[in-house]
């Protein structure tokens, strides 16, 4: 039995995954991609691929890396992640014992750390589905043209307190938004490829600055331009872009019970750091059922992963 790989039927160890961590390191620097990082495309394809879980049905959630099929990757909520699965197609091939789910879970608390993050928690044996029958129907992730009851209900549905949804919010520290994914544009922040509590801050600064526009494409989003850093570089190659909050990040303020916890993470990084870690893991683990060695329970027909 060669010791890079694991035992048939077996999760893979910590000494087996380092090497696949390493491999994740090495592509996250991304001259050509985005802010020069595939870091935060990374971590929002490990947040799609969990948050389609519900509770009550015990459906949905990372196990089995159901983004592969057209019905769960061509829902429009998930445009663009193929970027982010095409930047770990060559750590798949590298390393074909770590299942697509294992692959993507891990890669995101990976970059979560590499952008400055904290360590979140992360355990494997997640298994492939060989088809789409048991793909979450779409629909099921959030808008970002809505507000607080939206993502309660949404949130809500996947096990999370109102707490726990402020949390994992702050993940909009990290990259942006891409008019030709979402419709929406821009970033949150002006360093989007290091994790902080920064996005929390600039809720708060810029409260009452925040301006609300409407885009060609009909879809509203707030916007914040220092005039000043605007005017100065115009004509000067690189414009000011200014910075974004979705209509759901603006609820966070003008709900009291989330703005509560908005403030607490704005004045306490160290806080939204160990929180963020415990809510992004809770995330990764939702609808997994795990046995006596670590393994998902699964259904039959997996194709590739720990069982093949
Ligand atoms: Fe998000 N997110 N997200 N988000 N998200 C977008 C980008 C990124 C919402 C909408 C959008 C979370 C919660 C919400 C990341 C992580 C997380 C974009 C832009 C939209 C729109 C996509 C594009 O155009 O490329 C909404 C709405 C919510 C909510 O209701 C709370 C959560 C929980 C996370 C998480 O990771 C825990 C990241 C990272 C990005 C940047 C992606 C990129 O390519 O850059």
């Amino acid at each position: 039995m060669p010791q890079d790989a694991p035992a048939p039927g077996a999760a893979p160890t910590a000494e087996q995954l380092e090497p696949v961590k390493a491999a994740v390191r090495a592509l996250l620097h991304q001259p050509e991609y985005d802010d020069g990082s595939a870091g935060p495309v990374l971590v929002r394809l490990a947040w799609h691929s969990a948050g389609t879980y519900c509770k009550e049905t015990n459906t949905g959630g990372s196990n089995g890396a159901g983004m592969r099929y057209e019905k769960e990757g061509g829902d429009p909520a998930n445009a663009g992640l193929q970027h982010a699965r095409a930047f770990l197609e060559p750590v798949k091939s590298q390393f074909p014992f770590i299942s697509y789910a294992d692959l993507w879970t891990l890669a995101a608390t990976v970059a979560v750390a590499e952008m400055g993050g904290p360590a979140v928690p992360w355990q494997g044996g997640r298994t492939d589905y060989a088809d789409d029958a048991k793909v979450p129907p779409r629909g099921r992730l959030p808008d970002g043209a809505q507000g607080a009851d939206h993502l309660r209900f949404i949130f809500y549905r996947m096990g999370f307190s109102d707490q726990e949804i402020v949390a994992l919010s702050g993940a909009h520290n990290l990259g942006r938004c891409h008019g030709d994914r979402s419709g929406f544009e821009g970033k949150w922040v002006n360093n989007p490829t290091r994790f902080s509590n920064q996005y929390f801050k600039l809720l708060l600064k810029f409260e009452g600055e925040w301006k609300k526009t409407t885009l060609a494409n009909g879809l509203q989003q707030f916007v914040y331009v220092d005039e000043d850093l605007a005017a100065g570089e115009e004509g000067e190659g690189e414009k000011e872009e200014g910075l974004m909050m979705l209509p759901t990040d603006m609820s966070l303020i003008s709900d009291p019970k989330f703005r509560a916890w908005v403030e607490k993470y704005a004045a306490d990084q160290d806080l939204f750091f160990r929180d963020f870690a415990a809510v992004f893991a809770k995330l990764l683990e939702l609808g997994i059922q795990r046995d006596a060695q670590g393994r998902v329970a699964n259904e039959e027909n997996v194709e590739d992963g720990y069982r093949s």
